[in-house]
């Protein structure tokens, strides 16, 4: 049976560190080498083929990086499946401010069962000599805040844009295929629950007040 999932995956990180670019390459492969800083929130639409029976519609929320110092983040976070937070391997505030993305995303938003939204961090721009960010760092900064991985990439040099990308469709669809499961064994339990209250020789299924 063929089944669509919609994912709705936001993407966030100070200005410059190639959000944009990260979505023209995953969606169009296309680069740009001059900046046209995002206002707002750009869209847009990919669409996966998973398997033989699943196909996923992805809607990438590309959230400008001054959308950090407005209320407005919790608009854009509302409802959200995972999360990219990018920084630039040769810009090291990007890097630290990486921590204040993170904590701006958790505080506003979560998944239906309360868990955090499954968050990658991206590295970006390691085709460039002078980095300011070793990879020790953002090993630690990782794991100590609870995101699901990192990984080095360059938009430019398309490296490890579309691996990326395939990992965190891994991670959500580990997460929703549990989610899916606890539903449906708690719909299990509550027709238990009516098939045990309706049946038997205690004249359950009546009011008992
Ligand atoms: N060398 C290099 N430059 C890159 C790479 N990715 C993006 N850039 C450049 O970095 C600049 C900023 O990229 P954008 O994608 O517009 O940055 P942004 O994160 O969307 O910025 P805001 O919209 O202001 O939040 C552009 O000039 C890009 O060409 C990369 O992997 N390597
Ligand atoms: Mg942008």
């Amino acid at each position: 049976m063929a089944v669509e999932r919609l994912f709705k995956i936001i993407i966030i990180g100070d200005p410059t560190v190639g959000k944009t670019s990260f979505v023209q390459r995953y969606t169009n492969d296309m680069f740009r080498r001059d900046y046209k800083g995002t206002i707002g929130v750009d869209f847009a639409l990919k669409v996966v083929k998973w398997s033989d029976e699943e196909t996923l519609k992805l809607q990438l929320w590309d959230i400008a990086g001054q959308e950090r110092f407005t209320s407005m983040t919790r608009v854009y976070y509302k409802d959200a499946h995972a999360c990219i937070i990018m920084f630039d391997l040769t810009q090291k505030t990007t890097f630290h401010n990486t921590l204040k993305w993170k904590k701006d995303l958790d505080s506003k938003c979560s998944l239906p069962d309360g868990s955090p939204v499954p968050c990658i961090l991206l590295a970006n721009k390691c085709d460039l000599p002078h980095r300011e960010v070793e990879q020790s760092e953002i090993e630690n900064l990782c794991r100590e805040n609870e995101f699901v991985g990192w990984t080095e990439i360059s938009v430019k040099e398309n490296l490890m844009v579309e691996e990326s990308m395939k990992f965190l469709l891994e991670e959500i669809m580990t997460k929703f295929g549990e989610m899916e499961a606890s539903l449906d064994s708690q719909e299990a339990d509550k027709q238990n629950i009516k098939l045990k209250s309706q049946g038997g020789d205690d004249g359950g299924g009546k009011c008992g007040c």
